[in-house]
Order: structure tokens, then sequence, then C-alpha cells
């Protein structure tokens, strides 16, 4: 007898914008494979978790009817492309979403052995065929991430990423992308060579072809200069640490063949999810449905299967773990209105509560050291009260958690970070700020439960009384302690 494999499968979302039949799919899918829990992540995308080794192809096979892929979700590959998730935002975001797909698609590796091995076993592809111009015969050192942000909101995390395009708009009409190179999160516990790292701003690219070039060619330097011999140092930021700003940006310009102009002014002031209804300059309607940490409860699986039914919409997976209802017309929005009312969606959420985040952890990640995302509700619950205590419950303050230091719940850009070091124990990141644009610093390290609501006490309480007119709680932590 085999053993009893269990997989997870996350898919490959550019943007995570999909049809309403394609919910029903993977509302279907996740029904009769894995552990019935559908899992938003915090890029854009879902994931399963609990498939066992005989029903991994035909999850892969229900997904590919459904046009549905996980190539490229996971590997030494560029990773699932994100794009801001609101369409309100701006008219033309629908233009500047496209992008996620077009570079998803560019950087894809070339194999077939995904078709190959997962969907009709049929060996089609010489390997000879398979020439891969960008990935050739070693594909990355490590993975990459691509993000791209709608101004005002920073919901994807950009600078976090190890390329970022900002989408300057003027007038509504896209002129181009401030490219952004070097970002990324994972530390090692005890491993000083080890930084989260904001991305540096390169420049401005005023067409599609230049974009869709640097792209590329940043992906092909880090190929070719990114480190292979130490897994721990071989994300891009490391790379462009070495090599220097100025230094990889001479090398971007070499292969691109042209100069990057200066980049163009632009204003972050927004990262949270635009929860509930907002209509877009279009006249649709979008729905922003509060997911605690992606993890779509039953009754909230049973209502947006209801609302797929109605094939009135699209669904918008957010950064930030959340769900938008999209592209609904004036007139079927009552619908999802009465569905709304019949499943009690979303009541009494407080602003913290949808300020938070945590990644997967416990049980399934086999890096985490803490709880997560089952822990981080019933911290919430805790803080509450003493944000009530201090008059600040209004107040949008971010708490993210994550249950070691890689990452995957981006504590590092949170006013309020915890990081797993051991069973129910986090170091306490303090001074990020609210837009995601400066990286948090270690406050306290291996707190306990009551340390850590002891120390929220008491610097909620030095914020009412210190805080200047309009100063966020992060900004003023970072004022107070770190500047
Ligand atoms: Fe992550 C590894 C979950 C976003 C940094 N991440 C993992 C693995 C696959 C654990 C593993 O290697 O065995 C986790 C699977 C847990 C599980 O049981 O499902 C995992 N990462 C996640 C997700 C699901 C967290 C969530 O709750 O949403 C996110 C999936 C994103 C996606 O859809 O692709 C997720 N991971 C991130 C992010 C945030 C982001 O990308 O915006 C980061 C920090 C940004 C960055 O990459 O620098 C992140 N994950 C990591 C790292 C550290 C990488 C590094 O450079 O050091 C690892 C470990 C590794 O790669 O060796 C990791
Ligand atoms: Fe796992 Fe660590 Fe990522 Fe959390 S941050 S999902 S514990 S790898």
């Amino acid at each position: 007898l085999d053993k009893l494999y269990s997989f997870m499968i996350r898919l490959r979302i550019p943007g995570g914008a999909i049809s309403a039949e394609q919910w029903q799919a993977l509302h279907q899918v996740s029904e009769e494979f894995g552990t019935g829990t559908l899992k938003i992540t915090t890029r854009q995308t879902v994931q399963l978790h609990g498939i066992l080794k005989h029903q991994i192809r035909p999850t892969i096979q229900a997904f590919n009817t459904a046009k549905l892929d996980s190539i490229a979700a996971c590997g030494d590959v560029n990773r699932n492309v994100i794009a801001s998730s609101h369409p309100q935002l701006s008219p033309i975001h629908h233009q500047v979403h496209e992008y996620a797909d077009k570079i998803s698609k560019l950087l894809l590796p070339k194999t077939k052995a995904y078709y190959e091995v997962f969907i009709d076993g049929e060996k089609i592809y010489e390997r000879s065929a398979e020439a891969d111009p960008l990935y050739e015969d070693r594909y990355l050192p490590r993975k990459f991430k691509i993000a791209i942000a709608i101004p005002p909101s920073n919901d994807v995390d950009l600078f976090t990423n190890d390329l970022g395009l900002i989408a300057i708009i003027e007038n509504d009409e896209l002129k181009g992308f401030n490219l952004v190179v070097g970002g990324g999160l994972g530390t090692t516990h005890g491993n000083a060579a080890t930084f989260p790292r904001l991305g540096n701003v390169l420049g401005f690219l005023d067409t599609e072809e230049k974009t869709l070039k640097a792209v590329y060619e940043v992906l092909t330097i880090q190929r070719d200069f990114g480190n292979r011999a130490d897994r721990k140092l071989s994300r891009l930021k490391y790379t462009i640490e070495r090599l220097t700003v100025e230094g990889f940006k001479e090398e971007l310009e070499k292969r691109i063949g042209f100069k990057l102009e200066p980049a163009k002014p632009y204003q972050f002031t927004e990262r949270n999810d635009r929860y509930g209804w907002e209509q877009s300059a279009d006249g649709k309607w979008y729905y922003t449905l509060f997911v605690e940490h992606g993890v779509v409860k039953p009754y909230q699986k049973a209502f947006l299967l209801e609302v797929a039914n109605l094939n009135l919409s699209n669904f918008i997976f957010t950064g930030n773990q959340n769900l938008i209802i999209g592209n609904v017309s004036e007139i079927d929005k009552k619908k999802i209105e009465e569905l709304l009312e019949k499943f009690e969606i979303e009541k009494n959420v407080s602003p913290m509560r949808k300020s938070s985040m945590a990644c997967v952890a416990l049980p399934t990640c086999p890096l985490a050291l803490a709880e997560a995302q089952r822990y981080l509700p019933e911290l919430v619950t805790k803080i509450e009260p003493i944000l009530e205590k201090h008059g600040l419950s209004e107040h949008e303050i971010s708490i993210r958690m994550t249950g070691c230091p890689n990452g995957c719940g981006r504590p590092y850009v949170a006013e309020l970070g915890f990081i797993g070091t051991a069973a129910e124990q986090y170091n306490f990141m303090l001074g990020g700020d609210r837009y995601g644009l400066r990286l948090n610093k270690l406050y306290k390290e291996k707190l306990s439960e009551q340390e850590i609501l002891d120390e929220v006490d008491h610097l909620f309480g030095q914020y009412v009384k210190e805080k200047q007119a309009g100063e966020h709680f992060g900004d003023f932590a970072y004022r107070k302690y770190f500047n």
C-alpha cells in the first residue's frame, strides 16, 4: 500500500477574476475533492487542501474543463500576477487588468508537461520541441512575483513584489507604468543575511511593447545573475543588493535597448478593500465580501454558489484575501441583495478585523512554527475591547500574522505584525504604515498572548495621548520607537 499522501492545489488566476461558471466549477471540485474548504490567498487566487494523490489528476482535469489551471502557481518561475482588484477605482481598470493576463502568458514556462502528466497523459511534445528562451534549461533561481497597482490603491502591496508596475493614469488615459524592482519579504529566524525589502522605483515605461520587454528582461537578469548556491539568498532583492540599484538599471537598459524615462508621480492613499457595494464609471456594481483570512466559511460558500447560479456577475479575488462579486448591472443588483439578506452576510465586523490578514500556517503548512489564520480571529476578538477602551474602535489599524518568518501574510508591512517563532509565541513588529510603503521593525521578541495584549494596551494608550493630528497608529509608533 502506498502512503496516504495529500496535496494542496493552487490556481493561476492573473488579476484574480473568474466567471460565474468558473465559480460553479470551483465549488463543485472543492466539494468532490479535498477538505471542502476554499482558501483565498494573498495573491488573488485560491487553494484547495487535502487533495489525495489519486485525486490530483481528476481535480486538475475538472479545472481544465472550466478553463482554469495551476501552471506556475508554485515553483521557481513567475507566479500568479496580481493587480488592483476594484474596477470602480478607474474607468480604465479593465485595460490595466489585461496586463496581468498578458504578463502571465508571456512568462509561462513553455513546457507542456502539465498537460502530459495531468490532463490527457499523451506525450505529444518531444522534449527538443520544448525550447524555452526565458527559463532555458534551468528556470529561475527562486520564485518570482509581479504586481500591478492602480493608485490610489495599494491593495496588492506593490513594493513587496520582485517586480511592480504602478499604472500612471492621466485624464482617464493609461500613460504607462512606473517600474519597481526588488521587493520581497521572506526571512529566516537566526539568519542575519536574510531581510525583507521594499522595491525601488527604477523609471517609467510609456508603451505596452516597452513594458513587456522590460518585465521580461528583469526576469532574464534574475535568471542569469541570481544566486543559485544558496536558496535563502536567491530572490531578486538579493541580486539587486549585490548589483546595486544603479548597476541593475544599467544591465536592464542594456538588455532592453532603451533608457527608462524618469518615474512619474503617483500617490497611494488606501490599501484595504472597499467593502460592500460600489459602482464603477460604466454603471456596473461591485460587492466586496469580507472573507476572514480567505477561508470561505460554509454559509459564505452556500451564498456564493447561489450568486454564481444566477449567472449575473463575475468573481474577483483580492490581494487582501477577500472576494468581489463584480460586474453586476443595476437591474440585477436587487437579486444579489436578496441573497445577502437571506444568508445574513457581513454583520458587525470591526474595522480592525476588516484590516487583518493571516497566512495559512497550521495545520497544513509544513513550515509553520505557530498558528496564524486559525488564531488571529481570536486575538482580534481580544484586542477589540482594548480598542474600545481607548476610543479607537473605528480605526482601521492593520494587523497581520504569519506562522513563520516567510511572510506569506505580508506582516512586515502591517502596523501591527506578528510573526510566529514557536507554538503560541510571536515576534511583535511595529511601525509599518497603513498603505504598505514602509517596513515595520522588530519591537519585542517571542511574546505570549498575554504579553501581546498588554503591549497593545500600552501602545494604544500612548497613541491616544501623544498622536499628532491625523497621524495613523503605525506612523505614530514609528516616530515614537524607531525614528
Ligand atoms: Fe507563501 C512558502 C502559503 C503568499 C513567502 N507559502 C509557502 C508554502 C507553500 C509552504 C511551503 O513551501 O511548503 C505555504 C503553503 C501553506 C499551505 O498549507 O497552504 C505558503 N504563501 C502562502 C499563501 C497561501 C498564504 C495565504 O494564506 O494566503 C499565499 C499564496 C500566494 C499565492 O496565491 O501564490 C502565500 N508567500 C506569500 C507571500 C505574499 C505575497 O506573495 O504577496 C510571501 C512574501 C512575499 C515574498 O515572496 O517575498 C510568501 N511563502 C513565502 C516563502 C518565503 C520566500 C522567500 O523569499 O524567502 C516561502 C518559503 C519558500 O519559498 O521557501 C513560502
Ligand atoms: Fe507557512 Fe510560514 Fe507561509 Fe505562514 S508564512 S503559510 S507558516 S510558510
